[in-house]
């Protein structure tokens, strides 16, 4: 666990078109997280089965690809203390209903094919993911508010 752990966060195609970009943004600004990559991508159907190749072999693969090409996704690298564990406890259970509320999915989704965003599962993964969106370029800054997150 560290404070420079990073996690790849993507809103999907449902969440940019649902308006929840923003909404999603500012959670992870206001636990603390810092953000140190974001671009909107209309990715290749060949990057989407690199993303999620552990799923290649599982009936709903297909739709799956068909749901991530529906449209724009808005992929961003957020940094800070346990990074993608926080960030999968941000998002919920991959199952929207299954989900607390105040979760990201347990707000805003009711299916799992339509559950509007993703996050890293591991801190390898997360650099293997940012490796494939961002060819693993990150901003290094200092974040003036750090030191009112982290103890001394
Ligand atoms: P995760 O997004 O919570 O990490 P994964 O098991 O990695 O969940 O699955 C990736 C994505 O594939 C899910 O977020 C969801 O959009 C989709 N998915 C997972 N399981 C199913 C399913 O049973 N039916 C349809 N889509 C699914
Ligand atoms: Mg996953």
């Amino acid at each position: 666990m560290s404070t420079t752990e990073q996690t790849y966060i993507m809103v999907k195609p449902d969440g940019v078109q649902r308006g929840l970009v923003g909404e999603i943004i500012a959670r992870f600004e206001k636990r603390g997280f810092k953000l140190v990559a974001l671009k909107m991508f209309t990715p290749s159907k060949e990057l989407l089965e690199k993303h999620y190749a552990d799923l290649k072999e599982k009936s709903f693969f297909p739709r799956l690809v068909a749901y991530m090409l529906s449209g724009p996704v808005v992929g961003m690298v957020w940094e800070g203390l346990d990074a993608v564990k926080t960030g999968r406890a941000m998002l919920g259970a991959t199952n929207p209903l299954a989900s607390a509320p105040g979760t990201i999915r347990g707000d805003y989704a009711l299916q799992v094919g339509m559950n509007v965003c993703h996050g890293s599962d591991a801190v390898e993964t997360a650099q293997h993911e940012i490796g494939l969106w961002f060819g693993g370029e990150v901003n290094q800054y200092k974040l003036s508010r750090q030191e009112w997150i982290y103890e001394a």
